[in-house]
């Protein structure tokens, strides 16, 4: 105590917490009275950040954290006592009535919807130092991932209000989970770029704080290296996101004004909003408190599964398993051959691509019980099978798909399952990691996310009807993709299934080497025969219409101030070849 600075009586309290929890270690090397205090306050901030921050405080962290390394040293299963089998939910074939059903509800429902961003990573694996959301998602456009999202939703806001039976207006709300990481770049990235086309009011960043590291299954407190007045902290994971929407207020405010979902996504996954819509759909019909998004998933592969567990007490929760972890549970519970495919070809237990769609109600409710604090879980990289020391300091993590673990088992917990192609993309692995994943497997690289994008605008085109050009297979960084014609269109010109197959003749092709941008919302494309790049730049208020209007029609269009309507009679023989068109209204 007398090695201590003047202090409030807040910071006394803290102070003593720390002695009682067991960390006086942090004390013993501070320097003689009187030096070195203001260093001695700012750890003393640091503490009282970290105590606020925490649901429950330092204390509560300390606490669970020495039960969780006992269970750690012990080997204890997490899943002891559950036996997992399949659960029900929603799987979808794109295009087909029963999809276009689901997307025209969803649509309907994203007025009364908030989406959340949950950005507060760095993504290591990627070998960037920069933020995930400002990458280009496609070098085609160039478009960064946070344009990409922030025009979806405004895409789907329009054609929201647009169906409201009132006639009234929304504004989506938008938030970003951000970190000390993060922070600073995306507000640049946003104030920059003029919010992408959102109203600044519409969007939130909501900070994470990192939580304290750990130096021994007592859960000492660690110091950072390079200062010994300061706690090492590390990032608690995409799990904070619910604490802190419900710390935020924000829930609320929505509730009161009518709103009925959040959606929860990662930070890259181009393809994501084009299973928005059917799966926000399917949350609405089938009326479910939780929908996670999955894809078919191959048995073994990095993804989690999610599974119907139930406990030998009766207990049941429809959760992600992270894919280590299901195996050895299958085998544990009767499954002797533990994760393999079934005659689909695919583990019967579909893959989590973490992006969660919760009614807002139920999801209240239950915070108002756990203040959103999630389950968390250790993973300390032990020095040696006695599992007495770390190789370095550990930390409490939580994920944002653990949500349902603390739900009633009477809650509608279930999943909508899409193609991957139309579905996931991320963009996690650097190029030389990405080289060496198996044949077969996914990059989850920017090569491959920007592939993804071309495969999927080029299959959902086809669906339309248009001929599109079978892909080639080339290689980049050492990948070996499929390269499909350089097809990429704004959200809003093609938010749906049905909004592509109204602006696409069946009379259009497009060659494998071609390129076709489509950037404006009304843009019809009747009969284009393309073998070439296109790029249609069209403003608010302008229609185009590349087809085969004769030359009385077209004249007749052409130049209509009133309402601009401008047609292209250059169109009826169109064929660029090895050429650039860009036309500019
Ligand atoms: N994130 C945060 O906002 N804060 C954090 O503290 C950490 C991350 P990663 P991860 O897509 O297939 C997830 O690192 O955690 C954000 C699921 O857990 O890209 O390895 C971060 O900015 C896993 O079940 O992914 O794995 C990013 O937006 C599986 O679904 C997001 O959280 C996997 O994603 C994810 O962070 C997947």
């Amino acid at each position: 105590r007398s090695n201590l600075p003047a202090l409030s009586p807040d910071q006394v309290e803290l102070a003593k917490m720390l002695v009682e929890t067991g960390q006086s270690r942090v004390f013993e090397h501070w320097a003689d009275p009187g030096v070195d205090d203001d260093r001695k306050k700012a750890f003393l901030e640091q503490v009282a950040r970290l105590d606020t921050s925490y649901p429950g405080g330092l204390a509560s962290y300390i606490k669970t954290a020495r039960e969780l390394l006992a269970d750690s040293k012990a080997g204890k299963n997490p899943f002891d006592g559950f036996t997992p089998s399949v659960p029900s939910g929603e799987v979808l074939t794109f295009g087909d009535d029963n999809f276009i059903n689901f997307e025209e509800t969803g649509v309907k429902e994203a007025r009364k919807a908030a989406f959340v961003l949950v950005a507060g990573g760095l993504g290591e694996r990627l070998g960037y130092n920069g933020i995930k959301v400002a990458l280009p998602a496609e070098t085609t456009s160039g478009t960064c991932y946070l344009q990409h999202y922030i025009e979806s939703v405004l895409a789907l806001q329009e054609a929201s209000c647009r169906l409201a039976e009132d006639g009234s207006g929304t504004q989506i709300p938008f938030v970003i989970m951000t970190s000390d990481d993060t922070h600073a770049r995306t507000l640049h990235l946003l104030e920059s770029n003029g919010y992408f086309g959102m109203q600044p009011s519409q969007v939130k960043l909501l900070k994470q704080e990192k939580v304290a590291c750990l130096e021994d299954n007592d859960a000492r407190l660690a110091l950072d290296p390079s200062d010994k007045y300061k706690i090492q902290t590390k990032p608690h994971g995409h799990g904070d996101v619910h604490a802190l929407l419900y710390s935020s207020g924000l829930l609320n405010l929505w509730h009161d004004a009518g709103m009925k979902w959040v959606l929860f996504f990662q930070d890259t996954n181009g393809l994501l909003f084009k299973a928005i819509p059917a799966a926000l759909g399917v949350s609405a019909i089938r009326q479910f408190h939780v929908n996670s998004l999955a894809v078919p998933r191959k048995a073994k592969e990095a993804i989690g599964g999610i599974a119907k567990l139930t406990h030998a007490d009766g207990r049941t929760m429809v959760i992600n398993v992270e894919y280590n972890q299901l195996d050895p549970l299958l085998r544990a519970t009767g499954y002797l051959n533990g994760d393999v495919n079934d005659e689909t070809g695919f583990s019967p237990f579909p893959g989590n691509i973490n992006q969660l769609i919760l009614g807002l109600g139920p999801y209240i409710e239950e915070l108002k019980k756990t203040g959103g604090a999630i389950k968390e879980f250790v993973n300390p990289k032990y020095k040696d099978a006695s599992k007495t020391s770390f190789k370095s300091s550990t930390r409490l993590e939580c994920m944002m798909q653990d949500y349902p673990k603390t739900l009633s088992p009477t809650a509608a917990v279930g999943f909508t399952v899409m193609d991957t192609w139309l579905a996931y993309a991320p963009v996690k692995n650097n190029p030389e990691d990405a080289a060496k994943v198996p044949k077969g497997n996914p990059y989850h690289s920017a090569t491959s996310g920007e592939m993804a994008i071309y495969r999927a605008n080029s299959l959902i085109l086809r669906k339309a009807g248009a001929h599109v050009g079978d892909p080639v297979m080339q290689v980049f960084n050492g990948q070996e993709v499929e390269v499909w014609p350089r097809i990429v269109w704004k959200p809003k010109w093609g938010l749906t299934f049905s909004e592509v197959r109204r602006k696409v003749g069946s009379s259009c092709s497009v060659s494998q080497k071609s390129t076709l941008l489509l950037n404006g919302r009304d843009i019809f494309i009747e009969d284009l025969s393309l073998d070439g790049a296109l790029i249609i730049n069209a403003g608010e208020d302008a229609e185009v219409c590349c087809d085969k209007l004769s030359q009385e029609e077209s004249s007749k269009c052409t130049g209509v101030s009133r309402a601009p309507y401008l047609s292209f009679p250059l169109f009826s023989s169109f064929h660029a070849r090895h050429s650039t068109l860009c036309a500019f209204i």
